[in-house]
């Protein structure tokens, strides 16, 4: 159980960092990013740096209109901005390579505080439906991105969830999506808003600090700790909890806690399972998919 050996932590940066990133039509008229052709989620793949990391992506648009790919929080040109404005989009059947680069905090020559990049941050679309990608959004095209900084407590496993309009990461309402984990695993959760509303993500059983990491640094760190979080378009948080943590296993609800916004079905369960790999009290109905995760290495 992780929770009982040191944690794992962050290198330092300064790696050069290639991926390939594909926007492409799903079978049911959504829209999403994948790492391979024909394998396009939504949320799109976590895309994970340290300070100092410069990621080029060279990124081909699968579809029949044009798309882009927008970073926030990180260090592009105005040649990777992902814009119409710009011209920095990719037509239909086209490629393009946009480059993101990260820095560690420092100070600069004035004597003021540089902050660094590290942070839960996204990615999206652009310029599908409007200037803005208001209809790429809304379809899918959007993805998590995490800038850890040196020291920065790696999780075991990572799940991003995306309030976007009435739905979490564009699943129909009332059916999750799901995250399983057994008691004692350091699970990290990324949160990202997206649409037209504002929310307030909670979490049953478990909390974290309302600060960069979602973690307190020891006893006298002043950080707020929070199972609740107004959130709006275009923000993004994560934070890290070990499993059932002083609580046990069992079927922990998240949900938007506006009471209509739940009662419409923005719901999911955090599913902690024990050791035996039960759940106590927890009978699966309805639909309950579990999603993919991101396994850490
Ligand atoms: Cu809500």
């Amino acid at each position: 159980m992780s929770a009982e050996v040191p944690a794992r932590t962050a290198p330092a940066g300064g790696e050069v960092k290639r991926i390939k990133l594909y926007a492409e039509k799903l079978a049911d008229g959504q829209m999403g990013y994948g790492l391979e052709k024909g394998r396009a989620t939504i949320p799109g793949p976590l895309i994970e740096l340290n300070e100092g990391d410069t990621l080029h992506i060279e990124f081909e648009n699968t579809m029949d209109v044009a798309a882009s790919l927008h970073v926030h929080g990180l260090d592009y040109e105005i040649s990777s901005d992902g814009t119409k404005l710009n011209k920095s989009d990719v037509e239909p059947g086209g490629t393009r390579t946009y480059t993101w680069r990260t820095h560690a905090p420092g100070r600069r020559k004035d004597g003021t505080w540089r902050a660094g990049s590290a942070g839960y941050w996204h990615y999206h679309d652009h310029v599908v439906g409007t200037e803005h990608g208001t209809g790429g959004i809304r379809k899918g095209l959007y993805g998590p991105v995490i800038v850890r900084r040196k020291g920065d407590v790696l999780p075991d496993r990572t799940h991003t969830i995306v309030f976007n309009d009435m739905l979490i990461n564009n699943k129909p309402a009332h059916s999750g999506p799901n995250f399983e984990a057994t008691v004692g695993d350091r699970v990290e959760f990324v949160v990202i808003t997206h649409g037209e509303y504002y929310h307030t993500f909670h979490v049953h059983g478990h909390r974290w600090a309302d600060n960069r990491t979602g973690m307190l640094t020891g006893p006298d760190d002043p950080s707020q700790v929070v199972d609740n979080k107004i959130v709006g378009p275009a923000d993004s948080f994560g934070f890290q909890v070990i499993a059932g943590e002083g609580v046990g296993a069992g079927a922990w609800m998240y949900h938007c806690h506006v009471q209509s916004h739940s009662d419409m079905g923005m719901v999911g369960l955090f599913l902690v399972k024990k050791t035996d790999g039960t759940i106590p009290g927890y009978e699966p109905h309805g639909p309950h998919e579990s999603q993919q995760s991101h396994e850490s290495h």
